[in-house]
């Protein structure tokens, strides 16, 4: 059995039923949901110019590969709904396989690591709620070292607690 990290994201519609959606995706055979963060209202980062992300982490157990897991995250996307209209821009619902067990992959379609994990505090924060040990295997650092390390000043997260809590949008 392997363990993934993926980060949710949405920023266009009912954010909050998106992330649910969302959750309820990845605790579907053949995945297993071990572990969700709070969720963090964030900043845009890349494409600057649209609305504010709901960004959370959650954990996963499968069987499925790297690849196979990666095609059943794009499943879940496309059950509830996802659309993007600019590469980086808005999105209903947007599921990124970050980590995977130690793996480092390299192919057209996935890259792994996450390439831009590390530069990321929406992805860092709630990552380290839930998984602060689990060790970067290109750069050999802790998620919660890599958070540390980030510059100050960067793209604002705010903290808005349990999805559970939360109404819409
Ligand atoms: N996702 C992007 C581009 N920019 N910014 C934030 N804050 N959160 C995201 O999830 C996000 C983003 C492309 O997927
Ligand atoms: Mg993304
Ligand atoms: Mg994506």
């Amino acid at each position: 059995m392997a363990r993934a990290a993926v980060g949710l994201g949405s920023n266009i519609g009912p954010r909050v039923a998106h992330l649910r959606l969302g959750l309820e995706g990845l605790g579907r055979a053949p995945l297993a949901l071990v572990a969700a963060s709070g969720v963090y209202e964030t900043e845009p980062v890349d494409v600057p110019d649209q609305p504010d992300f709901l960004n959370l982490a959650a954990l996963v157990e499968t069987d499925l590969g790297p690849l196979e897991l990666l095609r059943a995250l794009q499943a879940v996307e496309r059950a509830a709904g996802k659309r993007v209209l600019v590469r980086r821009g808005p999105r209903t619902l947007d599921l990124d396989l970050l980590l995977y067990d130690g793996a480092c992959v390299e192919s057209p379609d996935l890259s792994l690591p996450h390439p831009r994990l590390e530069r990321r505090a929406f992805v860092l924060a709630p990552l380290c709620e839930i998984a602060p040990e689990w060790v970067h295997p290109r750069t050999g650092r802790t998620m919660a070292q890599l958070l540390a390390a980030l510059p100050p000043g960067g793209p604002a997260i705010r903290p808005l607690g349990p999805l559970s809590g939360l109404g819409e949008p």
